[in-house]
């Protein structure tokens, strides 16, 4: 298994839209149990490939207080949104340090295959909801502060910035 390093917003990479999933095979297992270590690592609730640089459909999520259920999502594709929506404080491990209100879905839908290659449909509420929304905007090369103000959005970039460039000094 390998920790990979997670892009940081305003790289561009994280705007490329990733292309489906052609076989789950070894290759695509073995990123799936790299991007699970990495999100446990960096103790966030979820991980799409975007965030690593790998531009193929994959999200691994797991919002269990024990940290002990891991949630792969294949291809996923929302198939139902409720009629509701509420705003939800996100976070983001490619924005570290922002949080910030995003309007989501209450609940979604979605089917996808798991790391076996399984085909299955996630009924989801609450904060897997709000997190498989967030993953697969990521997937689609959207980060959550491009639902912020320009303003907000601009100082921001601006944060983001200053702080690469004081840890690369
Ligand atoms: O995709 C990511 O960058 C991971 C992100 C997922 C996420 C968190 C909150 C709402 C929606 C999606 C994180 O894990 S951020 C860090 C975190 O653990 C967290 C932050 C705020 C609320 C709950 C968890
Ligand atoms: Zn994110």
């Amino acid at each position: 298994m390998a920790l990979l390093p997670i892009l940081c917003y305003p790289d561009p990479k994280l705007h490329k839209v990733a292309k489906p999933v052609v076989a789950v095979d070894a290759r695509i297992q073995s990123l799936v149990r790299d991007m699970l270590e990495t999100m446990y690592e960096a103790k966030g609730i979820g991980l799409a490939a975007t965030q690593i640089d790998v531009h193929e459909r994959v999200i691994v999520m797991d919002v269990s207080e024990d940290r002990d259920q891991p949630l792969v999502l294949i291809n996923p594709e929302l198939v139902w949104t409720s009629p509701t929506r509420h705003i939800n404080e996100e976070g983001c491990l490619s924005v570290p340090g922002i949080y910030d209100g995003v309007e989501r879905f209450d609940a979604v839908h979605v089917t996808a295959l798991d790391d076996r290659g399984q085909s299955r449909t996630i009924e989801a509420e609450e904060l897997l909801a709000v997190c498989i929304q967030h993953e697969m905007d990521h997937l689609m090369g959207k980060v959550f502060v491009e639902y912020l103000s320009p303003l907000k959005r601009n100082r921001i970039k601006t944060k983001m910035i200053k702080a690469k460039r004081e840890e690369e000094r």
